[in-house]
């Protein structure tokens, strides 16, 4: 059997470092996305002794950046099996009237406009294959909106209907497969982005309970791209043992 290759965005931190290393161990080749290079090269050389890894810098809000990058692929990575659409963060955590309007555009160019960009661009070649499996990284801020969440959740229920919509207009392609996984509190850099370097702040979001870690939704993503074709992890959501809903955790203090 040909070795399968994915592409992951934001694969220099959290959910996406873990994928790729998980990846990697099994021998899946890998595309690195990232900002940041030095992080990139890194994770290749640490990477490199299990499979073969090529990084993309690229800023995922830049659509033009996103095409240039993903066209110049080396031709021997070119075919994408798997398109982990990871890269995404939260920006400030305030009430709607409280929060920065630059927070918000940052949120929808990262979460929503970067991932249609990587998604569209990824697209073309697969359905020439008719083959491939998209994988969204969405939250269970998609699927219920909680206090001073406003539009990180609006950008995650974007991710949930985009989601979607690939799956319902893909459909006609057989060899294609569109899924979600949706996590609740993982912990990783993600509270201390959301509370810019705030990091009292951001330690206290995971502490009390046993939050997810990153570890933890790779081997959900790495299930859903090892399941047979006729399968297809369409939308998941996960949460600690701990966490009931967004604002419910139980949490010994
Ligand atoms: C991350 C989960 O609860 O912080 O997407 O919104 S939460």
């Amino acid at each position: 059997m040909t070795k399968k290759t994915a592409l992951i965005t934001g694969s220099t931190s959290g959910i996406g470092r873990a994928t790729a290393q998980l990846f990697a161990k099994n021998d899946i080749r890998l595309v690195l996305c990232g900002r940041r290079k030095e992080r990139l090269e890194l994770l290749k050389n640490e990477l490199s002794t299990y499979t073969e890894v090529t990084t993309l810098t690229f800023d995922i809000r830049n659509r033009e950046e996103v095409n240039v990058a993903i066209s110049s692929i080396p031709e021997d990575f070119s075919r994408i099996d798997i398109l982990i659409n990871n890269a995404g963060n939260a920006h400030g955590m305030e009430t709607f009237d409280q929060a920065r309007i630059d927070d918000w555009e940052a949120m929808l160019d990262i979460n929503v406009k970067g991932l249609l960009y990587v998604t569209k661009a990824i697209l073309p070649e697969m359905i020439n294959n008719n083959s491939g499996q998209i994988i969204n990284i969405g939250s269970t801020a998609g699927k219920e909106v909680y206090p001073k969440g406003n539009v990180y959740c609006a950008s995650k229920y974007a991710v949930d209907a985009i989601n979607k919509a690939m799956r319902i207009d893909l459909n006609p392609y057989s060899g294609i497969r569109v899924g979600a996984i949706n996590p609740g509190l993982v912990e990783t850099e993600f509270s201390d982005v959301r509370f810019k370097g705030d990091r009292e702040r951001a330690k206290k979001v995971y502490q009390g309970f046993s939050p997810l870690q990153a570890t933890d939704i790779a081997e959900i993503i790495h299930f859903a791209i090892t399941r047979p074709a006729h399968v297809n992890i369409a939308d998941l959501v996960v949460m600690p043992t701990a966490q009931a809903s967004s604002t419910i955790i139980n949490k010994i203090t």
